[in-house]
């Protein structure tokens, strides 16, 4: 069963809305998963599976790590896999392993006043786009919602996320480009607290998780945002290009050290994405993957389905 909206923001829903939006998810995600799909089953449709066969787990553990599932994750799965009795459909099999792997309990913290969402990343991985996405989904589910570029650094950045927010009909607090963007978080809450908006969604400039000095700054809006507001930021996501393969597990290593990640998004999903990057996060981690994007356009973002992503990812 896929995930929707309103599980995932803890609402109750219409049977019949539900069904069709679970439909329409899971067919995208098959479309989209296309590379990765490729590289997991080309292998393992090759020939029939014998447990038997040495040869056979090789295979499946190669075709593992080419579709970025990662060494801890590949291990693990074929250790499960090992301990079936019995094997009569290896992706049906794996696909159900994956799931198991991924299956967390997701939750969207929006219990503040306001809530805060503190969306990091590396540079271009799909920042603003989301934010955009999520905001046009939060006021679409009733929810008031802001938006602040806390991103000062790229000159077009404030622009690009102020045309998200018409679009999304997020109210929009912005700064000036080159200062301070702990200041913007800061002010971006307190217009919130004054105009009683529900939901504050801060962007930030995109930076390598490298770059001593940038990931500084990044702490400092974080420190800031939770001395304005007490349980503030309530979610960290970070953003995550699916296309980056394994790099993503490394970036979600050291954003989680910095500032918390409460949860990814995968984006670019759509096209010739390689998501098996999100079963290394999520069992090497133990990172919620909570959001995923398919696209560039205002309705591309979705929730997270671990049975229909590890269907997607194996079967398509
Ligand atoms: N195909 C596809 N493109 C996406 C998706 N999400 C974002 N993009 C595109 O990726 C590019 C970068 O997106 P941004 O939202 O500007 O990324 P960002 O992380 O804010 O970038 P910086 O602020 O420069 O770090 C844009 O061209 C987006 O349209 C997605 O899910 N699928
Ligand atoms: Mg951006």
């Amino acid at each position: 069963m896929s995930r929707t909206w309103s599980e995932l923001l803890g609402e109750p829903e219409e049977p019949a809305e539900a069904e069709e939006e679970r439909r329409g998810f899971f067919s995208r995600l098959r479309e989209s998963l296309g590379k990765s799909r490729r590289a997991l089953v080309g292998e393992l449709a090759a020939a029939a599976f014998d447990p038997g066969d040495d040869g056979a787990w090789e295979r499946l553990e190669e075709a593992l790590i080419a579709g970025d599932v990662g060494v801890c994750a590949t291990a693990e799965l074929v250790r499960r896999l090992e301990a079936r009795v019995k094997i009569l459909d290896l992706g049906e099999a794996l696909a159900e392993e994956i799931a198991v792997l991924m299956d967390q309990q997701v939750t969207f913290d929006l219990s503040g006043r306001p809530s805060v969402i503190l969306v990091v990343g590396v540079n271009g991985t799909g920042k603003t786009t989301t934010i955009g996405k999520l905001a046009r989904v939060l006021h679409q589910h009733g929810r008031s919602v802001l938006v602040a570029a806390a991103d000062t650094y790229r000159a077009a950045a404030e622009e690009q996320l102020q045309i998200w927010a018409e679009r999304a009909r997020a109210d929009f607090v912005g700064g000036e480009k080159g200062g301070d963007p702990a200041a913007v978080a800061f002010d971006a809450i307190e217009a919130a607290m004054a105009r009683g908006r529900e939901i504050v969604i801060v962007d930030t400039a995109g930076r390598l998780h490298t770059q001593t000095n940038l990931m500084e700054e990044l702490i400092k809006v974080r420190r800031v945002i939770a001395a304005k507001l007490e349980g503030a930021p309530h979610e960290t996501l970070l953003v995550i290009d699916a296309t980056t393969g394994q790099n993503g597990l490394q970036q979600a290593r050291l954003f989680t050290e910095a500032v918390g990640v409460t949860g990814v998004v995968l984006t670019k999903l759509d096209g010739s994405a390689k998501g098996g990057v999100a079963v290394a996060i999520a069992y090497e981690l133990g990172l919620p993957v909570k959001l995923i994007g398919l696209g560039e356009q205002l309705d591309d973002l979705r929730p997270f389905d671990p049975g229909d992503f590890a269907q997607a990812l194996v079967r398509g």
